[in-house]
């Protein structure tokens, strides 16, 4: 299952998938770290379109075009904030991977990229979330052949080589 999944270092803006994942917030219409950086790059029809959208709950995902990006698609999903632990904020991250995946296959969708959601402003914590995104993304690839390739595009170091622990832990 894991020839499916690629782990690299760098800007999700940049990915030729058929969707990026955008870790958003419950407005939709924008904000920083790799919500700013999606916006930028697609341009104002991004925002125009997500303006139709009347938000999004956490743990939810929505999908709009691509603009100006290398990815035909934007699928918007936010993930939790980080409360300490007790609060479902394990389910909703996972969740966001789910619905985000769900969406892709409704779409007829092959390759999709994911940043490490709620690992920015939001404070999950980079291990944690490492090992439910890749848990999530395995469970979801061993029940469906729909998608082809699941990359996830980490910022930082830490985050990469967490992807990449969580993935080597997996294949025991
Ligand atoms: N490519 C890939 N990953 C990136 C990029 C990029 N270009 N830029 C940042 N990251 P965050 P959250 C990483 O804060 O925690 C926004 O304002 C970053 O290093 O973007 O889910 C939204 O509007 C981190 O590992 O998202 C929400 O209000 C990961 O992306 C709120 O932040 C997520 O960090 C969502 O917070």
């Amino acid at each position: 299952m894991t020839d499916k999944i690629t782990v690299i270092q760098g800007d999700i803006t940049k990915q030729q998938v058929d969707a990026i994942v955008n870790a958003a917030n419950t407005r939709l219409l924008g904000g920083g770290g790799v919500d700013g950086a999606i916006h930028r790059a697609a341009g104002s029809g991004l925002l125009a379109e997500c303006r139709t959208l009347n938000g999004c709950k956490t743990g939810e995902a929505k999908i709009t075009l691509g603009y100006n990006l290398p990815a035909n698609y934007v699928i918007h999903t936010v993930g939790p904030v980080w409360q300490g632990g007790n609060q479902d904020e394990d389910k909703l991250l996972a969740s966001c991977y789910h619905q985000s995946l769900i969406l892709a296959e409704k779409h007829q969708l092959k390759t999709i990229a994911f940043p490490a959601i709620s690992t920015g402003v939001y404070g999950f914590p980079i291990e944690r979330a490492a090992r439910i995104a890749v848990n999530t993304v395995q469970e979801f690839l061993t029940k469906t052949n729909a998608i082809s390739q699941v990359r996830f595009v980490c910022f930082s170091k830490e985050s990469y080589q967490c992807h990449l622990t969580a993935i080597a832990s997996q294949e025991k």
